[in-house]
């Protein structure tokens, strides 16, 4: 079941539904028991280690797992990289669990090694992103990611009211979720003949890359009145090239995620806005979609949770504290 709560909202920006959050927890293996009937089995594999997104889903997992009495052990690879996800994969799938669930690294690279998973009669439970084809998995849970793109220029608009050159800071191409939102920045910016979109460019998850994209695109086009940075890394990067331009005062970033170090950009105004996500909630709801699919019992195929969006002026509210990634449950 979707848990909803309060809206966060920039006092100037858009307002949009959203789900809750949880809380957050470090990378590496664990376990939980509570209550329920059967100790179930799950293993919960991260789009990458030590991403603040990804710990904050790991908080919800443990917390319901622990309220269904099931055992729950978490692990990621260093990188954002489907030919190290795979592995991790197998060794999960090779230990058995009742139930696996996975953010995909790569649409489609991803989909053959999660089907071995339901092949061997585990359930499989799409969290964040997800495949060319979800339907191995018993549901597919995410953040309204195109619609989170399309707040992202909303965003910029407010802030560069008068228009001009925006340019899309990206991951890599292949990820479910940072495709579809650069997709919903892209295709709201050129519908808006004030704006002129100079393109996405990839910053393959590296704040180093990020930083040496903005730098670049600023050497070339001084006149960029906005940035959107489609997740936690890339809108690190990017502050920083900002920062290493000085142009903090002319080039609005907005960012999606809001990871510790993506709040400090917000407070020294480096970033002026953030498209916070319910990873808590998207953990939360991965759990039950399991444990409902263990028991026989039917399952929700996708489930949209929702997003909000953090600026100064809400950051220090209740709301905006809650909408912040932690770096620990
Ligand atoms: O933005 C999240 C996640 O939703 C995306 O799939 C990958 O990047 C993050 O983990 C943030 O780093």
């Amino acid at each position: 079941m979707k848990r909803r709560t309060a809206m966060v909202v920039g006092s100037a920006l858009v307002a949009l539904t959203m789900t809750a959050a949880c809380s957050s927890s470090k990378n590496g293996g664990s376990s939980s028991s509570g209550g329920g009937s059967k100790a179930y089995k799950l293993a919960f594999i991260q789009g990458v280690a030590g991403d603040a997104f990804y710990i904050t889903m790991q908080c919800g997992i443990q917390a319901e797992a622990k309220t269904e009495g099931a055992t729950v052990t978490t692990q990621g690879a260093q990188k954002f990289d489907p030919t190290l996800q795979t592995p991790i994969l197998q060794s999960v799938i090779a230990s058995k669990p009742d139930a696996i669930l996975i953010a995909p690294t790569d649409v489609s690279a991803m989909q053959q090694p999660i089907a071995q998973a339901k092949a061997q009669g585990i359930k499989v439970v799409l969290v964040d992103t997800t495949l060319k084809d979800p339907s191995v998995a018993v549901s597919a849970i995410a953040s309204d990611n195109s619609g989170g793109g399309k707040a992202a220029f909303d965003a910029i608009k407010k802030l560069a009211p008068a228009g001009g050159k925006v340019l899309g800071v990206g991951v890599q191409p292949g990820i479910s979720t940072t495709d579809a939102r650069d997709k919903g920045f892209a295709d709201a910016a050129k519908a808006d003949s004030k704006y002129q979109y100079l393109g996405v460019q990839y910053s393959q998850n590296d704040p180093a890359k990020a930083a040496s994209i903005v730098s670049a695109a600023l050497q070339k086009d001084p006149d960029i009145v906005g940035i959107f940075a489609s997740n936690l890394f890339s809108a690190t990067g990017a502050a920083t090239g900002i920062r290493q331009a000085g142009k903090q005062n002319s080039v609005k970033i907005v960012g999606f995620d809001a990871g510790p170090d993506q709040v400090k950009a917000l407070q020294d105004g480096t970033v002026q806005a953030l498209i916070a996500q319910q990873p808590g909630t998207i953990g939360i709801d991965g759990v039950q979609q399991a444990i409902k699919a263990l028991k026989g019992e039917p399952t929700t195929p996708t489930i949209k949770t929702g997003f909000s969006i953090i600026t100064k002026d809400n950051l220090n509210s209740a709301e905006g504290k809650a909408a912040a990634y932690k770096a620990s449950c």
